[in-house]
């Protein structure tokens, strides 16, 4: 029986020292008789150390092992440091040389993504859909404006504006009336040709498309269009700003006068 690891009962009965050593033999019934040849000192010692010799044995063993295996740890460990060293420099090197050339790639990405959001900014309400216009073109809903800066005709206008690709412009809405008299606040003083005439027929107003003028799009300044002279056959804007209609910018003036122009053309749909 064993408690604690202390042995309460022998294991085996010729280990009984201590029971045997202060006894007379009278009082051990049964106990085998001691050789009598044997000095009593020898034979009790040999059994009582065999068991911690067993366990001094296995422990020197165990260090043993821990010995050998630390020796071969540290040898191996420290084998050849010049080329542990080598191969960390090269890590080293690696590492710095990917760091310096993703630092370039990202600030090349960001200067390239600002360009793509200048020019080609995302539609409003969508995370795929950009409209591009050209350089010095501006992007409203979908349509890119050009506001030049040089004057010239009407007509020379209307052929200006077609060679770069678009057309004088054409106004659909409220919000591109808004958009426009928003914008040429930009220059004040400038004067805009349009692309809305009566050269044709006297009265008859028509968008360079052929499109007629719709009675409930038009932003005439309060008594225009009057054909002063009976010669202003061609539209500008802003004439000039009422206060009551902030809006209400264009005037009907001779085609032959020299002003800047409004370019429209459609902006280029892209997907991301
Ligand atoms: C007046 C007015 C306009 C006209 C210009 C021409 C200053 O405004 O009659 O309708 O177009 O003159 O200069
Ligand atoms: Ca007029």
């Amino acid at each position: 029986m064993e408690m604690d690891g202390i042995y309460t009962v022998l294991q085996n009965p010729s280990e009984d020292v201590y029971s045997t050593v202060n006894q007379p033999q009278g009082r051990r019934a049964g106990a085998q008789q001691r050789d009598p040849t044997l000095p009593v000192s020898a034979a009790g010692k040999a059994s009582s150390y065999r068991q911690p010799a067993l366990v001094l044995l296995i422990l020197c063993c165990l260090l043993l092992a821990a010995i050998i295996s630390l020796a071969v740890y540290h040898f191996k460990t420290n084998e050849d440091p010049e080329k542990y060293n080598t191969l960390l420099n090269q890590l080293q090197d690696l590492s710095s040389k990917n760091h310096s050339e993703l630092k370039k790639s990202n600030t090349e990405l960001f200067v390239k993504s600002s360009i793509l959001d200048k020019y080609c900014p995302l539609k409003e309400g969508s995370s795929k859909e950009r409209g591009c216009c050209p350089v010095k073109w501006m992007q409203f809903n979908g349509k890119c404006y050009y506001f030049s800066t040089d004057t010239m005709d009407w007509n020379s206008s209307r052929d200006n504006c077609t060679s770069k690709g678009g057309h004088l412009v054409i106004i659909e809405s409220k919000a591109e009336q808004k958009f426009l008299t928003y914008a040429t606040k930009a220059h004040p003083g400038n004067r805009y040709w349009i692309g809305l005439t009566d050269a044709v027929t006297e009265g008859t107003w028509l968008w360079v498309d052929g499109t007629p003028l719709n009675d409930k799009t038009q932003y005439w300044v309060s008594g225009e269009p009057n054909d002063n002279n009976g010669k202003e056959d061609c539209a500008i804007l802003p004439f000039y700003a009422d206060p009551l209609h902030p809006l209400n910018s264009w005037n009907d003036i001779e085609c032959q006068n020299n002003y800047s122009r409004i370019c429209e053309t459609i902006a280029v749909i892209i997907y991301q």
